[in-house]
């Protein structure tokens, strides 16, 4: 039915290419996870289950979409990073971000039963998502850097605060009152002068969010060539490591390249 007197509307679908060469982010964002951790019980501040079923959803994305090298993931959102020369698409927005997004929601739906067993799941939970291109590898790592130092803020002063809560007995208003202005030196002098908890001692999933890349195939060892690889195969594992530093970088060229 090419030529219907109705195909015209067609060309009202405009391009919506993404800028060759550049890096393509795409970060998915719960709607309203503040009423849905809640209506569905999540232990505060870290629910164990509801991270692992966000890290099970976001591998869902990278075993579907190849061209993903590298996700990071922490309380009710995830970033995805897409090889540089990807031609996914061929590079179409709007295609690449509803992808996305659709199977990591499909994804979370589909093994909540896995994560959890004992809790019915109330009303579909629903994501956000954005794409952000950029220009160069420092911005790249300076992406991740910015979401993990996210990370480590938010835990830092989530923790403090449900243990002045939980422990303490203080209302959460008042916990609020204890900690507004407080620098991290203190929040950590709280937890460990009045509960005893080391910070730095807590699960690194927590510290320091997840992070999803493929296990090197075929790498011979010792070689001096770094592998023919390009991250796109092979078997998706789930690290809680720093991607601020060098070496997390250093020891996977190929994400970048
Ligand atoms: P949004 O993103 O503007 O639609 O609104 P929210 O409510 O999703 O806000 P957001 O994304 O800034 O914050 C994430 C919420 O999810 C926050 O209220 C805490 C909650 N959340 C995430 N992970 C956990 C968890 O492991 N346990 C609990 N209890 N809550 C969590
Ligand atoms: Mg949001
Ligand atoms: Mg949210
Ligand atoms: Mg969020
Ligand atoms: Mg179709």
């Amino acid at each position: 039915m090419a030529n219907s007197k109705f195909a015209y509307v067609r060309s009202f679908e405009l391009p919506d290419p993404l800028l060759p060469s550049t890096y393509i982010v795409c970060r998915l964002d719960g709607r309203s996870f503040h009423k849905f951790t809640d209506v569905h019980g999540f232990l505060k501040p870290n629910d164990e289950r509801g991270l692992g079923l966000m890290d099970r959803a976001a591998e869902g994305v990278m075993t579907e979409l190849r061209d993903v090298v590298l996700a990071f993931g922490e309380s009710d959102e995830f970033s995805f990073l897409l090889k540089k020369h990807t031609t996914l698409y061929n590079r179409r927005e709007s295609k690449i971000l509803s992808s996305i997004l659709s199977i990591l929601t499909a994804h979370y739906v589909f093994h909540w039963p896995d994560f959890f067993p004992e809790t019915k799941l109330q009303y579909p939970p629903s994501f956000d998502a954005r794409i952000v291109l950029y220009p160069g590898e420092q911005e790249v790592r300076d992406y991740f850097a910015w979401r993990q130092a996210d990370t480590h803020i938010n835990n830092l002063y989530n923790t403090t605060f449900w243990a002045l809560v939980q422990q303490g007995d203080l209302t959460p208003t008042a916990a609020h009152a204890e900690l507004s202005g407080t620098v991290s030196a203190q929040k950590h002098e709280i937890l460990h002068g009045r509960f005893g908890v080391n910070y730095n001692n807590l699960p690194e999933r927590y510290r320091k969010g997840s992070v999803l890349v493929r296990k090197p195939v075929n790498k011979r060892p010792r070689s001096r060539q770094p592998p023919p690889w390009d991250g796109t195969s092979g078997e998706v594992e789930v690290l809680h490591v720093d991607v601020i530093a060098d070496e997390f970088w250093e020891q996977r060229p190929w994400l970048l390249r």
